[in-house]
């Protein structure tokens, strides 16, 4: 199975980790934005990352490629069969993709992906906006609703935490830093997910290019 996509990418490295997790075999594809690897291309309509060409069935989207995954391949289960934690786990997910990683996109993509991926001046000010007003408050909620278990679902690793930790790295990037006494169940829930055997390569991996581009 072919992934496409980049590791810097929140969706992508959802998806990195959650195959890591099943132990499923692949390939990434470094493919940027607007890549013209024809290949990408015919896996992904809209030309977004991830995408996948498994055995030439292609897929483009981190839920799609992962729903589709965990159906082909069970166990160990990610997303619960319990009717509530399955819930829970689709909301996390959710929270993940379309409210965190919107947030994290904005301050990621005006001040990294903009100057130095693709040459042009990035909306610093909705990267600042993004931090300053939207960021608090997800931090706060997310705060709030980590179980003592250390899993946001249920007493297990479920892609509820892949999918929420996974836009944490680019808020690193961009120089955010979690503070500790504010948000100290992020600090540790977070810490512990992101240094799973699943992310933690790939996570160096990306801070050696992030090193090389700051260099
Ligand atoms: N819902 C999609 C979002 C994918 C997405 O927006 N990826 C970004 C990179 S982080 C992308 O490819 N952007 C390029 C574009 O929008 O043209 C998923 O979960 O895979």
């Amino acid at each position: 199975m072919i992934v496409y996509g980049s590791v810097v990418s929140p969706f992508v490295r959802k998806l990195l980790g959650y195959l890591g997790e099943k132990g499923i075999d692949f390939e990434l594809k470094g493919v940027g934005i607007g890549d013209p690897d024809p290949g990408f291309q015919a896996a992904s309509p809209l030309g977004k990352m991830p995408a996948m060409d498994d055995d030439g069935f292609l897929l483009a989207d981190s839920s799609a490629i992962i729903h589709y995954l965990e159906a082909k391949h069970p166990e160990p289960p990610l997303i619960p069969a319990d009717p509530q934690a399955r819930g829970r786990t689709i909301w996390w997910e959710e929270f993940g993709d379309t409210i965190f990683a919107a947030c994290s996109g904005k301050m990621f993509f005006n001040r990294i992906v903009a100057p130095k991926f693709l040459g042009r001046e990035g909306d610093l000010d909705a990267a600042a906006q993004a931090e300053a007003e939207e960021l608090p408050r997800l931090l706060d909620y997310l705060e709030g609703a980590i179980p003592a278990s250390g899993f946001l679902v249920g007493g297990g690793l479920t892609l509820a935490d892949l999918a929420v930790a996974s836009p944490l790295v680019n808020f690193r990037h961009c120089g955010t830093v979690l503070d500790p006494a504010r948000h100290p169940r992020i600090a540790e829930w977070s810490e512990a997910i992101l240094s799973r055997p699943s992310l933690a390569p790939w996570i160096a991996k990306e801070d050696r290019m992030m090193a090389k581009l700051s260099g």
